[in-house]
């Protein structure tokens, strides 16, 4: 059975929490949920992370390879930083979808460099909590096309 691998980066266990004007009031265990739900009504496998540490990160990457088939990535604000990252999704040699809440273009300029992108099959960006779901069906795509 196809396998995706869902890794959230730093301060996204807040969601719902904090800030809920800017990032909304659903919680990451209700994006959890979700994507469970949709991962049992389409018949794949589903891990689902988060690390405020971005070794704790890495080191999900790396594990990911043999295990899974693909990982959909928020890695928040490492995104625009982590060449450590990047250099780990490469090593995998597994399918990366980037994945943000918010629209990454639509905020401070520092938010529009992504070391992710370079490395990644694709980004969605902007279409808050369901943009997991988004992403979860692009991969599935993506995976079915690459059998
Ligand atoms: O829009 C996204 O999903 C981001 O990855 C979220 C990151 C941000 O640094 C990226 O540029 C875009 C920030 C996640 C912080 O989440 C919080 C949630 C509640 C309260 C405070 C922070």
């Amino acid at each position: 059975m196809m396998s995706i691998l869902v890794l959230n980066g730093p301060n996204l266990n807040l969601l719902g929490i904090r800030q809920p004007e800017v990032y909304g009031h659903t919680t990451l265990a209700d994006i959890e949920s979700m994507c469970r739900e949709h991962a049992a009504t389409h018949g794949f496998d589903l891990d689902f992370k988060q690390s405020n540490h971005e070794g704790v990160l890495i080191d999900a990457i790396h594990a990911a390879r043999g295990q899974h088939d693909g990982i959909i990535l928020n890695a928040a604000a490492y995104t625009h930083t982590s060449i450590a990252l990047m250099d780990a999704l490469s090593s995998t040699q597994l399918p990366a979808i980037e994945l943000h809440l918010s629209n990454v273009h639509a905020r401070e300029p520092f938010r529009h460099v992504s070391y992710i992108a370079r490395v990644a099959v694709g980004v969605i960006s902007g279409f808050g909590a369901p943009g997991y779901l988004l992403a979860l069906d692009a991969m599935r795509g993506h995976l079915e096309r690459s059998e």
